[in-house]
C-alpha cells in the first residue's frame, strides 16, 4: 500500500459523470483520488449516480459504497456538498430544493469564486442537441426539435425514452470525428451563451465526458470530464484559480517518479 498522503486542501472541487453503478466507473482511482483531496465545497455535477443503468439490473460493488462514504464523510467534517443532478440521475430532480442529509440539490449553482469572479454550475444535459440524433427527431426538422426540446424538458419518460441509447462519446468521436467536434464545439457554445445569459463570467459542466478548460466563446468555459475513461477534475484554489486534474495522467507521473531510483538500483545491480 502506498504511504498515506496528506490531502491536499483546495477551495472547491468539482466532479461529474461518475456514474456510480456501472461496471464503467473507475471507483478505486476516484477513491484515491478523494484521498489526495480536500476540499471547503463540493459540487457533484450531475451523472453521479446512474439511475437508469442500476434500473436494468443492480451493480452496486464495495468500492462504489466507498466512494458515497468517502463523500459523506466529507460532509461530516464541514464540507459543503452541492449535488447538481444529471441526466443519468434525473430521479434526484424530484428533490431539488432539498437537503439531504447535508447535501443540497439543486438543478444549477451560481459559484462565485475567490476572486469574485461568477460560474455558473450545471450538468449540462439541459443543452444537449444529441437528441438530433435520434432519427425520428431528425426527420421532423427544427421547429419539431424546439418542441422536442420541450417535451424533454417536462416528461422524464420521452427524456428517458431519448436518453436511454446510452451515448458514449469517445465511441462516436472514432466513428465520426468530425461530427463529434462539432458536436462538442456547439454544446460548449451553448453553455458559455447560457452563462453570458445569466450574466456570469463562466460556466462549469460536465455531460460529454470531455474534460477541458478554455475561453473561445466570450465566457470561461469549465467542463469537468468525467470518471469512466478521463478520471478528471476540476479544482478551484484559495486564489480564485482553477486547475483541470488529470488523475491517472498524475498518478503515471508519480509512479514514474517514484521509481526511478529503483531503476536506477536494478541497472547497478545486472
Ligand atoms: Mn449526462
Amino acid at each position: 500500500m502506498a504511504q498515506e498522503v496528506n490531502a491536499l486542501r483546495v477551495r472547491t472541487l468539482f466532479l461529474s459523470d461518475l456514474h456510480l453503478g456501472t461496471k464503467g466507473c473507475q471507483a478505486g482511482a476516484l477513491l484515491e483520488f478523494l484521498k489526495a483531496y480536500d476540499a471547503d465545497t463540493i459540487y457533484l455535477v450531475g451523472d453521479i449516480v446512474d439511475g437508469w443503468r442500476l434500473k436494468s439490473g443492480w451493480y452496486w460493488p464495495q468500492t462504489h459504497n466507498d466512494v458515497v462514504q468517502k463523500l459523506m464523510r466529507k460532509v461530516r467534517k464541514g464540507a459543503r456538498l452541492v449535488y447538481l443532478p444529471g441526466n443519468h440521475d434525473e430521479f434526484l430532480r424530484d428533490y431539488i430544493g432539498v437537503n439531504l442529509g447535508g447535501i443540497e440539490l439543486a438543478d444549477y449553482a451560481l459559484h462565485e469564486t475567490a476572486d469574485g469572479k461568477r460560474y455558473l454550475v450545471i450538468h449540462g444535459d439541459q443543452f444537449d442537441l444529441v437528441v438530433r440524433h435520434a432519427r425520428w427527431l431528425a426527420l421532423l426538422g427544427d421547429g419539431a426539435y424546439a418542441a422536442a426540446l420541450f417535451v424533454n424538458t417536462h416528461l422524464n419518460i420521452v427524456r428517458r425514452r431519448l436518453g436511454l441509447t446510452y451515448w458514449s462519446l469517445s465511441s462516436w468521436a472514432k466513428l465520426k470525428v468530425k461530427n463529434a467536434v462539432n458536436y462538442i464545439s456547439r454544446f460548449e457554445e451553448l453553455l458559455a451563451a447560457e452563462a453570458q445569459r445569466q450574466e456570469a463570467d463562466g460556466v462549469i459542466c460536465g455531460h460529454i465526458h470531455h474534460a477541458i478548460m478554455h475561453d473561445q466563446f466570450g465566457v470561461s468555459y469549465v467542463n469537468t470530464g468525467d470518471w469512466v475513461e478521463s478520471c478528471t477534475a476540476v479544482v478551484e484554489h484559495y486564489d480564485g484559480s482553477f486547475e483541470l486534474i488529470r488523475w491517472t495522467e498524475l498518478q503515471r507521473e508519480a509512479v514514474r517518479d517514484q521509481s526511478l531510483p529503483e531503476v536506477k538500483f536494478s541497472e547497478k545491480a545486472a
